[in-house]
């Protein structure tokens, strides 16, 4: 039999395969991953239950995954930066290099850059992947597999915190306390705001938000008058936020979001919810509040490992569920169910690569 490269290939709107595929051949500047670990993001989900996300449609079988780690089996001709049996983490979006995004440093804003499961690209939920060797971060030993996957959300989380200006002493309200949402909050506090107040709809993510370090949660519920949110936001903050987050993309708290701010501060949007949306415009510009878009991230993958590697930021209580390659189907449904936090796929053995032995804490 050929070697086995078991792969997660979506054809199409819910119909999501474990199949073999051909393992990748290397360009000179490229190495070859025995995958780790890959988590499962929203949009993975987006993409499995609708076949499209955002202006992204699936057209061809993908392979799915974006949150990755790996180990290096093989290097490209010209590869000096990594060895093989390097541990690295894997930014999943390589650019042309050459445009005015790329040359200006903006390269997450480049035209033609090639996004793991995001079509045309393959992704990596697979037992080998190629990837270009510059976008792989080797991992220190004391690092895990697991957190070197995470740094995928929690470079979306520090890009969003950066574009919102957060420094020392800063109040910040994050809105939505999913994933994005509880990394934006670590972001948060590592960059040193002073004051964290985070929202959601559900009580039990409001409990992991607090457990990580939010200063304080919010209960929004369905019946919750927007002024009424308004005020206590303010009331808890004792004052208006400097600068909000909004990493959910309802109306509604994006809404929140404007009207909350201090004058002169920031809205950062990082949720993708719909379209086209109602939002309080006028009170908001008058008021000088910037709204910022975000777009993934760029030049920020060194500093969210160093954030961890630091100890800075604990990632590993984010991980609720974990499940082998040969589950991938289980770890979508539960994904789905929004059971938990982060669902990691081991596509090997659990631990196998972490030189180290780690606790949950
Ligand atoms: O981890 C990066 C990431 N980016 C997301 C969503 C999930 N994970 N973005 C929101 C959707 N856009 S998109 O352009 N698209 C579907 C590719 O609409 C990308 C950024
Ligand atoms: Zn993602």
């Amino acid at each position: 039999m050929a070697q086995d490269n078991l792969s997660a290939v979506l054809y199409k709107t819910k119909d999501l395969r474990l199949e073999q595929t051909p393992i990748p051949e290397i360009a000179d500047d490229e190495v070859l991953l025995r995958m780790d670990c890959v988590g499962i993001c929203g949009s993975d989900v987006h993409y499995w239950q609708s076949g499209a996300c955002g202006p992204f449609v699936v057209k061809e079988p993908m392979i799915m995954g974006h949150e990755a780690s790996g180990v290096v089996a093989k290097l490209g001709a010209k590869v000096k930066s990594l060895k093989v049996g390097d541990r690295v983490a894997i930014e999943p979006g390589v650019p042309c290099r050459c445009c005015e995004f790329c040359k200006t440093g903006r390269y997450h804003l480049c035209p033609d850059i090639m996004f793991c499961a995001t079509p045309p690209a393959h992704g990596n939920l697979a037992r080998y992947y190629k990837h270009a060797a510059d976008f792989c971060y080797k991992l220190p030993d004391h690092v895990s597999m697991e957190e070197g996957a995470l740094l995928e959300p929690l470079t979306v989380g520090i890009h969003a915190c950066r574009r919102g200006g957060v420094a020392a002493g800063d109040v910040v309200l994050v809105l939505g306390a999913g994933p994005i949402g509880l990394v934006t909050m670590l972001a948060a506090k590592a960059m040193g705001a002073s004051k964290i107040l985070i929202t959601d709809i559900l009580q039990a993510r409001l409990d992991v938000a607090k457990e990580l370090g939010a200063d304080y949660t919010l209960l929004v519920t369905r019946d919750s008058q927007e002024a009424e949110l308004v005020r206590k936001v303010h009331e808890i903050l004792g004052g208006h936020p400097d600068i909000s987050i909004d990493a959910s993309g309802a109306q509604s708290t994006v809404r929140l979001s404007l009207l909350a701010t201090k004058s002169g501060g920031v809205a950062v949007l990082v949720g993708m919810g719909s379209p086209e949306m109602t939002v309080p415009l006028a009170g908001t510009v008058t008021r000088e509040v910037d709204i910022r878009g975000i777009f993934r991230y760029a030049n920020e993958y060194p500093i969210a490992l160093s954030l961890v590697a630091s100890n800075k930021i604990n990632l590993k209580p984010l991980v609720t569920h974990h499940f082998s390659l040969e589950e991938s189907l289980e770890a979508y449904e539960v994904a789905r169910r929004g059971l938990g936090i982060k669902v990691m796929i081991h596509v090997q053995d659990r631990d196998r690569n972490n030189p180290v032995k780690f606790t949950n804490c």
